[in-house]
């Protein structure tokens, strides 16, 4: 029976040695609390928590077959996959700022700059980074902030006034915030009131609005993004991904429950997924999944079979399980579920995939300058689901780039196939992604993704004795081992997908009489700080590693002075915790 090393809960209350609560622990009670203030809001969101719990639990009853010695329990499947995603949409500077700071007292540092004005057709007035812990990530928050000068000047001057005297923040929050920065932290009772002004206030729905003659005004002229961000009160969630393990079985789970898919479809595509999964859900799967097992837990598992009438039976408790009326999404109001995965192809393991069920049309009262009121609808907020694989190396995220813009022109060529023949999709989906190896030894052979590197128990014994610092060579011989960097950032391209298939539009142009250039240091003014590059903290995790692994094995001085030099810069960038 597997017991996790350190998973997280959100009923302890850990405290750090200066007194103050943990802040990664903070960050676990937040998102439990987002997921669960959002599951109120949107009873679409709590079915597809279901379908994914469903979906995982049958992953796991086939990893248990297939690595003799794992088991898990109903609450460390939740533990393990209650990680999140959110996205926000911000209107001014000076909020953009007081959301860096109430991230900060969460441990939650700005990763990556996005530029989304600079996505092609896909374009959106927004620039944006990711919110999340430096290390070990389970929780993270696209944030983005509207440039309005990239509008027209009259309409420039509508959206900046009505987001002018608006106060997302309430001033407890922010004395909360400032003490939490003087003292280096928070106790519990103060984490607690900073987490509920999060759910009743900063990120809460309310459905009122300001101003209905804008909000059509910006809606048709183009702009939907720009009208969700002004006319709206809060920063409101626009979407909470919770973590799949398994994308192929939990879409199709999803299309049967919305009753989009009918019950022998289903079976076909579960029963594909998963005798997939037998094949892919290696060691290196096991890592990456599940994040709280220890080395030695995943060593001392031993390899099983799983056979195609053991596959079967499971689609079969699929089916029972997801007929049961909790799981008749259907009978609620919705949009339906996308018709194809964004990311790499399914056998492709870099970088991230991710779906969605369409977002919902939801009531929205507004409240015009003349103090009449206007109901209406707005629709923004859907319901995405990811699953994430290897860290990609510049190298890895080219080849990426390039399979990505093949495959999806392929796929635009005849948007109805998905539907039509999914299977024929698939595989034409899968084949401008066929440069990458599959497994992540050829992956890491190749340089194309990342890893963190160790000296085995042979290694360690051979220490001195050893001749070679070539690594490959280091690893045929049994005296080092790798694991995958998992990627733990977002997708410009994916992203700006997103935002055109939620907001049902493709893109924007810039109306301003010069479209504005928008940097990194303009993002990190707004914030106060500077932002963390993914890449060299990734780089920089890979050559701390390497250069432990040349020291447990007595290699250090064999080392060319300038490679050694090299790969101490890199190692500087690795992330340090901060609690
Ligand atoms: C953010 C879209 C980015 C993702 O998963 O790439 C995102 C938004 O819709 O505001 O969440
Ligand atoms: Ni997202």
């Amino acid at each position: 029976m597997t017991t996790f090393a350190s998973a997280p809960t959100a009923s302890t209350n850990t405290l750090t040695k200066g007194g103050f609560a943990d802040k990664v622990q903070m960050q676990h009670k937040l998102f439990a609390e987002l997921s669960g203030m959002f599951g109120k809001e949107v009873p679409m969101y709590d079915g597809a928590l279901l379908v994914n719990r469903v979906t995982n639990t049958a992953v796991c009853d086939l990893l248990t077959k297939l690595h003799k010695g794992f088991s898990i329990t109903p609450e460390l499947i939740d533990r393990t996959s209650g990680e999140r995603h959110g996205a926000i949409r911000i209107g001014r500077p000076d909020e953009y700022r007081w959301i860096g700071r109430f991230f900060a007292q969460f441990a939650m540092e700005p990763h990556n700059f996005y530029d989304m004005t600079s996505v092609g057709a896909k374009s959106q007035p927004i620039i944006a980074t990711a919110f999340r812990s430096a290390v070990n990530p389970e929780h993270r928050v696209f944030s983005s902030v509207l440039m309005t000068d990239y509008f027209e000047p009259s309409t420039r001057e509508r959206i900046e006034k009505i987001l002018a005297p608006r106060q997302v923040f309430s001033d407890k929050a922010k004395l909360l915030i400032e003490k939490g920065e003087k003292q280096g932290g928070l106790d519990w009772n103060d984490a607690t009131e900073l987490i509920r002004e999060g759910t009743e206030r900063i990120f809460k729905w309310t459905g009122q609005a300001r101003d209905h003659q804008l909000y059509k005004d910006l809606c048709d002229g183009g702009f939907k993004i720009a009208a969700d961000i002004a006319c709206f009160e809060r920063h409101h969630l626009n979407h909470l991904t919770p973590n799949t393990f398994c994308m192929d079985l939990y879409t199709a789970a999803m299309k049967f429950c919305l009753a989009e898919i009918d019950e022998s479809h289903f079976r076909m595509r579960a029963g594909l997924a998963l005798s997939r999964l037998r094949s892919f859900a290696d060691r290196d799967y096991m890592r990456l999944s599940f994040r709280h097992l220890t080395q030695e837990q995943l060593d001392s598992f031993t390899q099983g079979t799983v056979s195609d009438a053991e596959i079967n039976l499971l689609v079969d408790s699929l089916v029972k399980r997801l007929s049961l009326d909790d799981a008749k999404l259907s009978r609620l109001k919705h949009s339906g579920f996308k018709d194809f995965t964004e990311g790499p192809s399914e056998d492709t393991p870099v970088l991230l995939r991710q779906d969605a069920y369409k977002a919902l049309t939801e009531p929205v009262t507004f409240t015009n300058p003349d103090g009449t009121t206007t109901n209406a609808g707005h629709t923004a907020r859907f319901g995405e689901i990811e699953q994430r694989f290897y860290a990609a190396t510049p190298k890895g995220r080219e080849l990426y780039d390039q399979c990505l813009t093949i495959a999806d022109a392929a796929r635009e060529k005849d948007p109805s196939l998905p539907k039509k023949d999914f299977a024929r999709y698939e595989a034409l989906y899968a084949e401008p992604f066929k440069p990458f190896p599959k497994n992540l030894k050829g992956l890491v052979e190749a340089g194309l993704v990342r890893a963190k590197y160790f000296a085995t128990a042979k290694g360690r014994a051979s220490k001195g004795a050893i001749a070679s610092t070539d690594l490959k060579q280091l690893i045929a011989e049994g005296y080092v081992r790798f694991e995958g960097l998992r990627y733990e950032d977002f997708l410009p391209v994916s992203a700006a997908g997103i935002f055109a298939s939620n907001l049902n539009q493709y893109g924007t142009k810039s109306t301003a009489a010069v479209k504005p250039t928008y940097t990194q240091a303009m993002l990190e003014k707004i914030l106060g700080r500077s932002i963390i590059s993914s890449d060299e903290a990734y780089l920089g995790m890979e050559s701390k590693s390497i250069l432990e692994t040349y020291e447990a094995l007595g290699l250090m001085g064999k080392l060319a002075p300038a490679q050694k030099a090299e790969l101490e810069s890199a190692a500087s960038k690795a992330p340090r915790e901060i609690h």
